[in-house]
C-alpha cells in the first residue's frame, strides 16, 4: 500500500529518510572515521611556533573535504528551492490508468517538489523574469514517478535538438558572462527572433506569469502530452497541470526589481515560512483528457509542446491535491541532489511521441551523471524509492548497495533465476504498444507550423492592465537589446500576433512595425529546404478567448498566508492595531508592525509593543497591503521612508486601510491624488475608517491594476 501517515504525522518517506538523518546534537565531535576530536583549533605543529605536520590526519581530512565540497550547478534551472509534502487522488482514476497512487484517496503518496528559475545561476534572484521550474517526486509503491514541468504550459522550441541553442541564447553571453538571469539581451532576442515557435511562449515569458507573487500562488503544467494506460491496456491522451489553490498571482516589474536588490531570496523564504508557519501551500492535480480516436480532432498537433488543449475545448478534471508540509532538513543533500527525470515513469503512464519529450528522455540522466558524478545517483536518500530495489547493476563511484551474491546476471541458475521479472499482472512495467509505421526521417511535422494562433489567442484573452504589462515587457527586452536589426525581426514576428501590440512596442522603440516581417521568417529549418515550405502557416483558433489564460480570472477569495504591514510609532492606537491583526491573522494572513526603529514602541494607552521591522529593515514590496492606525501620523509624518512605504505600495497596486489621522499619511503620499476625486475610495483599495472585512476583501482581490492608468509604478 501506498504511505499512511505513521505515527508522527510523517510519510513513507520521511521514515525511509530518517536512518540518514544525523543529530550532532549532545555528541561528541569525531572524523569521519568516528575517532572522537579533542582540538578542533589548531593544527598540529612541530613546536608551538612551528610548521604544520603533514601526519595531521585531522586537518587534512577537514580541509580535503572542505575542497570537494561544491558539485557542478544544473546547467538549466540552477537556481531552486524544494519541499516534502504528498498527495492523495480525490477518487478512482482506474478508468484511464493502472497507476496506483491515483487508485486509492486514502493513500498519501509522498512527494518532494523542486520549483526554480531557468537561466540563473545558483546564486541568482528569484525575481528575474523567467519560466519557473515546477518539478514533482512522486516516490509512489510502485517506484518513482516524476513530473518535470513548469509554471507555464507550453515551452520555446519544438524539437529537442534547439535545446541547446536556446539555453546558450538566454544564458550570460559567453564573453563576458552578462547579463545574470536575465533574457534583456541580444543573443536571446536574437535566436528568438529567427524561431517563430517560440512565440506562443513569449507572450507567457513577457506575461507576469513570468514574475509570481509566490512559488505557491502560480500553476504547473506538465507541457508535453502524455498516456494514461488502463488495466485493459487502453490508452488515453493527458495533459498534466497544477492548480494552486490560493490563486495565481503576480508581483509588478517594479517591485521584481526591488525585491531582487532587497531580498533576492524571497520566493525562497517565503515557501520555508509559509512551511514553517504551518500555511501549507496545496495544489490540486488536473487531467485533461483525449481519447485516442480524437487525436487528430484538433487544430493543433497534440505532439506540438508550442500548444495547450484550451480549456474551452477540454475542461480540466481536478483529481486529486498535492499538500506540502514539511521543509526539507538539508539544502544540499536534499535539494541540490535531487534527480529528476521525465523518463522516471510508472506502470499506467507512457510517453508521446513529442519531440521535445523524446529528446528530454534522454537529457536528464545523462545530466545527472556529470552532476552528481556517479551512475549511483540513484541511491541518495532523497533519490531512492521508498520501494526495494534489484537489478543486476553494480559497482561505480560511491556505491552504497552491498549486493550479496554471485549471479550478477540474468539470466542465471546459481541466483535461481533472481531477481526475476515482473509479469504485467503483477506490476510489470511494459510500454504501451503504439503502433509505428513509418520511414526514418529528419524533418517536422507540418501539423507543427501555425506559430501564431495561440499566441494571439493568449494575448486577446489577458485583461487590459495584463497586456499592458506584456508591451512593457517586451518595450524593457528589446530595449536592451543593442543590435536594431533583431527588434525589426521582433516587431514583424510580433505584428503576426496582434498589430496593435507591435505598434505600442515599436512605439517604445522609437521603431516603426516593418510592412513585412522579414523573410523567410524561419531559420530553424534544414540546409536542402525549400523556405518556402517553412514558413509558418497562419490559421485562425476557433476560439478567441480562453478565461483560463488571464490571471484576472483566479481565485480572489483568501488572504490566506499574505502578509500585511503595519505602520506605527509611539503612540499607535493599540486597541486598532490588536483589532485588525485578530481580523486578519484569524483569515491565514500574518501581520509585521513596522516602525522608524526597531525595539519597542509605546502605544496610545501605554503599552509596550514589540516593533518587528524598522522603515530600513523592510519595504514595502515585501507585503501584500499595508495598513495605518491612527495615534502616530506626527511621528510618521516626519519619516520620509513612512510616506515611501505607502506610495509604493499604492503605485504597486495594493490594498491600503487607515483610520483616523492614520489617514494623514495616505493623504501625504501618492495615494492622495485618487482620494481627491474619488468617493468610492474601496472600489480602488483604499479602505478608510472601515471595518477589518472591507480591507481583507481587498487583499483578497491582490492587486488594483486598474490604478495603474493614472500612475504608473514606479513609485
Ligand atoms: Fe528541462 C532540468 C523542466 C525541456 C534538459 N527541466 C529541468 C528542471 C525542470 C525542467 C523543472 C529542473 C529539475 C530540478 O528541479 O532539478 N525542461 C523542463 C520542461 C521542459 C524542459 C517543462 C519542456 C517542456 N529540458 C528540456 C529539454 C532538455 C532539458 C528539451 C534537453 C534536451 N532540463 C534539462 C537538463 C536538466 C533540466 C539539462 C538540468 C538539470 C537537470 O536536468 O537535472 O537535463
Amino acid at each position: 500500500m501506498p504511505s499512511k501517515p505513521n505515527a508522527k504525522g510523517g510519510t513513507e518517506k520521511d521514515k525511509d529518510l530518517q536512518p540518514d538523518i544525523e543529530v550532532g546534537a549532545d555528541q561528541f565531535m569525531t572524523t569521519d572515521q568516528g575517532v572522537k576530536i579533542n582540538d578542533d583549533q589548531n593544527s598540529l605543529k612541530a613546536g608551538d611556533r612551528g610548521p604544520t605536520l603533514l601526519e595531521d590526519f585531522i586537518l587534512r581530512e577537514k580541509i580535503t573535504h572542505f575542497d570537494h565540497e561544491r558539485i557542478p550547478e544544473r546547467v538549466v534551472h540552477a537556481r531552486g528551492t524544494a519541499a516534502h509534502g504528498y498527495f492523495q487522488v480525490y477518487e478512482s482514476m482506474a478508468k484511464y490508468t493502472k497507476a496506483k497512487f491515483l487508485q486509492d484517496s486514502a493513500a498519501k503518496t509522498p512527494v518532494f517538489v523542486r520549483f526554480s528559475t531557468v537561466a540563473g545561476f545558483r546564486g541568482s534572484t528569484d525575481l528575474a523574469r523567467d519560466v519557473r521550474g515546477f518539478a514533482v517526486k512522486f516516490y509512489t509503491e510502485e517506484g518513482n514517478f516524476d513530473l518535470v514541468g513548469n509554471n507555464i504550459p507550453v515551452f520555446f522550441i519544438q524539437d529537442a535538438i534547439k535545446f541547446p541553442d536556446l539555453i546558450h541564447a538566454v544564458k550570460p553571453e559567453p564573453h563576458n558572462e552578462i547579463p545574470q538571469a536575465a533574457s534583456a539581451h541580444d543573443t536571446f532576442w536574437d535566436f528568438i527572433s529567427l524561431m517563430p515557435e517560440s512565440m506562443h511562449m513569449i507572450m507567457w515569458v513577457m506575461s507576469d506569469r513570468a514574475i509570481p507573487r509566490s512559488l505557491r500562488m502560480m500553476e504547473g503544467f506538465g507541457v508535453h502530452t502524455f498516456r494514461f494506460v488502463n488495466e485493459k491496456d487502453e490508452a488515453t491522451f493527458i495533459k498534466f497541470h497544477w492548480k494552486p489553490l490560493l490563486g495565481v498571482h503576480s508581483v509588478a516589474w517594479d517591485e521584481a526589481l526591488k525585491i531582487s536588490g532587497k531580498d533576492p531570496d524571497f520566493h525562497r523564504r517565503d515557501l520555508y515560512e509559509a512551511i514553517e508557519n504551518g500555511a501549507f501551500p496545496e495544489w490540486e492535480l488536473g487531467v485533461q483528457i483525449v481519447p485516442e480516436k480524437d487525436e487528430h480532432k484538433f487544430e493543433f498537433d497534440l505532439l506540438d509542446p508550442t500548444k495547450i488543449i484550451p480549456e474551452e475545448l477540454v475542461p480540466v478534471q481536478r483529481i486529486g491535491k498535492m499538500t506540502l508540509n514539511r521543509n526539507p532538513d538539508n539544502f544540499f543533500a536534499e535539494t541540490e541532489q535531487v534527480a529528476f527525470h521525465p523518463g522516471h515513469i510508472v506502470p499506467g503512464i507512457d510517453f508521446t511521441n513529442d519531440p521535445l519529450l523524446q529528446g528530454r528522455l534522454f537529457s536528464y540522466l545523462d545530466t545527472q551523471l556529470s552532476r552528481l558524478g556517479s551512475p549511483n545517483f540513484h541511491e541518495i536518500p532523497i533519490n531512492r524509492p521508498v520501494v526495494p530495489v534489484h537489478n543486476n547493476q553494480r559497482d561505480g563511484h560511491m556505491r552504497q548497495t552491498i549486493n550479496k551474491g554471485v549471479a550478477s546476471y540474468h539470466p542465471n541458475s546459481i541466483g535461481g533465476g533472481c531477481p526475476f521479472q515482473a509479469k504485467m499482472a503483477e506490476g510489470g512495467f511494459s510500454s504501451y504498444g503504439e503502433r509505428i509505421d513509418a520511414k526514418k526521417i529528419r524533418e517536422r511535422s507540418s501539423s507543427f507550423f501555425d506559430h501564431f494562433s495561440q499566441a494571439t489567442l493568449f494575448f486577446n484573452s489577458q485583461s487590459e492592465p495584463e497586456k499592458n504589462h506584456i508591451i512593457d515587457a517586451l518595450r524593457f527586452e528589446l530595449g536592451k537589446v543593442v543590435r536594431e536589426e533583431i527588434r525589426e525581426r521582433m516587431l514583424g514576428l510580433l505584428s503576426k500576433i496582434d498589430k496593435i501590440l507591435a505598434e505600442k512596442v515599436a512605439a517604445g522603440l522609437g521603431l516603426k512595425v516593418p510592412a513585412k516581417p522579414i523573410e523567410p521568417m524561419n531559420h530553424s529549418m534544414p540546409a536542402d529546404a525549400d523556405p518556402k515550405k517553412y514558413q509558418p502557416k497562419v490559421i485562425k483558433s476557433s476560439i478567441e478567448r480562453s478565461e483560463a489564460l488571464s490571471m484576472a480570472n483566479t481565485i480572489k477569495n483568501t488572504i490566506k498566508s499574505r502578509q500585511i504591514a503595519m505602520l506605527a510609532a509611539d503612540g499607535s492606537d493599540d486597541k486598532a492595531i490588536d483589532k485588525m491583526k485578530k481580523a486578519l491573522e484569524a483569515e491565514g494572513a500574518t501581520t509585521m508592525i513596522i516602525a522608524p526603529r526597531l525595539g519597542y514602541l509605546k502605544t496610545a494607552s501605554g503599552k509596550e509593543m514589540k516593533i518587528d521591522q524598522s522603515f530600513l529593515t523592510s519595504s514595502s514590496v515585501f507585503f501584500d497591503a499595508v495598513y495605518v492606525p491612527g495615534g502616530a501620523s506626527a511621528t510618521l509624518l516626519q519619516e520620509p521612508d513612512a510616506i515611501h512605504f505607502v506610495t509604493e505600495a499604492y503605485r504597486h497596486c495594493k490594498a491600503i486601510a487607515a483610520d483616523n489621522d492614520g489617514v494623514e499619511l495616505l493623504e501625504a503620499s501618492a495615494a492622495n491624488s485618487k482620494m481627491e476625486d474619488n468617493d468610492n475610495l474601496a472600489q480602488d483599495g483604499l479602505i478608510l475608517n472601515s471595518p477589518p472585512e472591507a480591507f481583507i476583501k481587498a487583499i483578497a482581490q491582490h492587486r488594483v491594476w486598474e490604478r495603474e492608468k493614472l500612475h504608473k509604478v514606479p513609485a
